[in-house]
């Protein structure tokens, strides 16, 4: 039996970092003090920092061998948390994994990790800012290559540096107008930096405001862009989700009034990931179960980025129901059961309506297409890294607000427009945690998995 050290040491935090289950490799992670005797006790001798290195994984007490695997040491401040840092590579069985989180949680000092606890030990020292804390966890859940690029984007700092940026140009301005404070003795002087802070934040909120006005197309590209599938009852939305699916999603009937609840499936079309909802179809009706599934209809259709209005060929209603109203700038009208027509049968149609048969699959992939070149519109490809989340665009507009406070003011009062500017930097630096913001951490780290 091995004696293990007594003496207490700081808190140190481990937790497996690849995902549960049977893999091929298993990952567990230690940050903190204890990490170097993790390896001296479990894996030594301790390897050179940053070599990977073969050694057997051993109980720290009964030293008996539990897995042959890599590991890893990244001394602090050298590491992803700025802390001492062991990784353990193993065969990744339930049992190997199962045996070392245990033998690791009788090491004196160390304990479980929280979801994201890593990632917020990195933030507090400094490794990584709020913003891109957010960016390494939507890099998580990427899920398709436009979310990947963005994501990796965000985590490597592009729109840290945007408002940063932006912070310490109004830093300096902020001490432009200080300073003529401090001359305002000498009437001149004041006027003239006031003069030019001015000049700097007429530019910086004109790049703000263009930067808010970005048809939220950061946004929808990590949330999705929103399909919505309309139209009169038994026109085929249904069968066309599960076309669009390649699966069976929804409850396909010649029975009108089938489908009431709202189902969604998610398609990558070309990087942007598409969220189709299939609704309840629009007639009128007595009962109660299939108003509340229009309700919910209408309810998907407002909130889409865009609206299919689907309608059956041999009996094509073109005019939107007055519920549909307020979307039909961004409805696209689609004729499905084109194989009823008979030849030379066809009825005149608006000209931009999409003509499909989910029944023999004709225009189907046409559609597709068609709905990947808006979505992609929509998003557009930028060189500017664009907002991607409501918390990002309320500071933001924040920002501009006491920026246009600052505009509007009356110059005189110099004490309050320099407090127009403070609350500009404040906001600002709320987004990347520079600012104090206690009060929303437990929220960001919380959407991480234990172990990262
Ligand atoms: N002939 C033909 N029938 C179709 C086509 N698409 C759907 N249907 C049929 O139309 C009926 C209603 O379909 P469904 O998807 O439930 O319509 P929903 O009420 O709009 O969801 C079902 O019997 C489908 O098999 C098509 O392209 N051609
Ligand atoms: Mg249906």
């Amino acid at each position: 039996m091995v004696q293990l050290p007594a003496q207490p040491i700081g808190p140190t935090i481990f937790a497996l970092a690849s995902a549960p289950g049977r893999a091929g490799v298993a990952v567990i992670r230690v940050s903190g003090e204890g990490a170097s005797r993790v390896l001296d006790y479990m894996a030594g001798p301790r390897p050179p920092a940053r070599r990977a290195s073969g050694r057997f994984i051993r109980h720290p007490e009964s030293g008996e061998k539990l897995d042959h695997g890599v590991v890893l040491w990244f001394p602090g401040p050298k590491s992803f948390t700025g802390e001492d840092v062991a990784e353990l590579h193993l065969h990744g069985g339930r049992a190997v994994v199962q045996a070392v989180l245990g033998a690791l949680a009788i090491m004196p000092g160390l304990r479980m990790a929280e979801p994201g606890e890593f990632a917020r030990r990195a933030f507090e020292a400094g490794k990584l800012d709020l913003a891109e804390v957010e960016g390494l966890a939507d890099l998580i859940d990427a899920e398709t290559e436009g979310q990947r690029r963005q994501a990796l984007a965000q985590a490597s700092g592009a729109l840290s540096d945007l408002y940063d940026g932006w912070r310490a140009s109004l830093i300096e301005a902020l001490g432009l107008i200080e300073a003529g404070l401090d001359f305002a003795d000498e009437g001149d002087i004041g006027a003239k930096t006031f003069t030019d802070a001015t000049a700097v934040i007429k530019v910086m909120a004109q790049a703000v405001t263009h930067h808010l006005e970005d048809g939220h197309r950061g946004e929808i590209l990590r949330d999705g862009f929103r399909v919505a599938l309309t139209g009169p009852p038994n026109a085929g939305k249904s069968s066309l989700l599960n076309a669009l699916a390649r699966r069976d999603v929804a409850i396909v009937s010649d029975e009108a009034g089938t489908t009431r609840d709202v189902i969604e499936v998610r398609l990558d079309l070309g990087g942007v990931p598409v969220i189709v909802s299939d609704t309840a179809g629009f007639r009128e009706t007595q009962g109660a179960v299939e108003r509340e599934g229009m309700r919910r209809s209408q309810a998907a259709a407002e909130a889409a980025d865009l609206v299919l209005w689907l309608t059956d060929a041999s009996a094509p209603q073109t005019v939107l129901p007055p519920e549909l109203a307020a979307v039909a700038d961004r409805t696209l009208l689609v004729l499905n059961k084109v194989d009823l027509l008979s030849d030379g049968a066809a009825p005149a149609l608006p000209d931009d309506m999409v003509p499909l048969s989910v029944k023999t699959g004709s225009g189907v992939d046409d559609l597709m297409k068609r709905l990947a070149v808006i979505a992609h519109e929509r998003i557009g490809h930028h060189a500017e890294p664009a907002l991607t989340q409501v918390r990002h665009r309320n500071l933001v507009e924040g920002c501009r607000a006491a920026l246009q406070a600052f505009l509007d003011g009356s110059p005189d009062e110099v004490e309050l427009r320099a407090e127009d500017l403070r609350r500009a930097a404040d906001a600002l630096g709320r987004i990347t945690g520079r600012v104090d913001v206690e009060d929303v951490l437990d929220h960001i780290f919380g959407r991480f998995c234990i172990g990262k």
